[in-house]
């Protein structure tokens, strides 16, 4: 690969981020990809559904033998979800930190979790916690020709 090629593969990193019911209701959908807009990543695909448990359960499947884990799934297939995948130079992580931490009164002020919600299991947002899980998730939830490839014009101007 040339330079160029390496460089923009970089940025190809993808993340699956959902707005979980809670932030549906609580009417901060735009709020939340706002930031990620702002911020320069490039959405690649979106939708509103409600999901099963089954979809959730396979979405969570390493969190299974967790006491809250039925709650979880209770919670998350309540009402409409915004699934979405972003993408863009390091997105697993920087999509981490700008949701905070898991428990949002361990959340920074200035995170999603920690500017717009208090408990654990109301916590408005998911983000993939790895590369690997990012490719998992956004196949999970989007079918082939779901994810969109195009170049914002403003590439240019958000990565040297
Ligand atoms: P993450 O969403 O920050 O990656 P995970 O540990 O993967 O956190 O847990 C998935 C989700 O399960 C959390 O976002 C939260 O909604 C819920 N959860 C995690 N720990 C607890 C808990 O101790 N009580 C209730 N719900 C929890
Ligand atoms: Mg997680």
């Amino acid at each position: 690969l040339s330079t160029f090629a390496k460089m923009a593969d970089q940025n190809k990193e993808r993340t699956f981020i959902m707005v979980k019911p809670d932030g549906v209701q609580r009417g901060l959908v735009g709020e939340i990809m706002k930031r990620f807009e702002n911020r320069g990543y490039k959405l690649v695909a979106c939708k509103m559904c409600t999901p099963t448990k089954a979809h959730l359960e396979e979405h969570y499947r390493d969190l299974k033998s967790k006491g809250f884990f039925a709650g979880l799934i209770e919670y998350m297939s309540s009402g409409p979800v915004v699934a979405m995948v972003w993408e863009g130079k390091e997105a697993v992580k920087m999509g981490r930190m700008m949701l905070g931490a898991t428990n949002p009164l361990q959340s920074n002020p200035g995170t999603i979790r920690g500017d717009f919600c208090i408990d654990v299991g109301r916590n408005i947002c998911h983000g993939s916690d790895s590369v690997e899980s990012g490719k998992r998730e956004s196949e999970h939830w989007f079918k082939d020709g779901e994810i969109q490839e195009w170049s914002p014009a403003q590439s240019k101007w958000v990565y040297e």
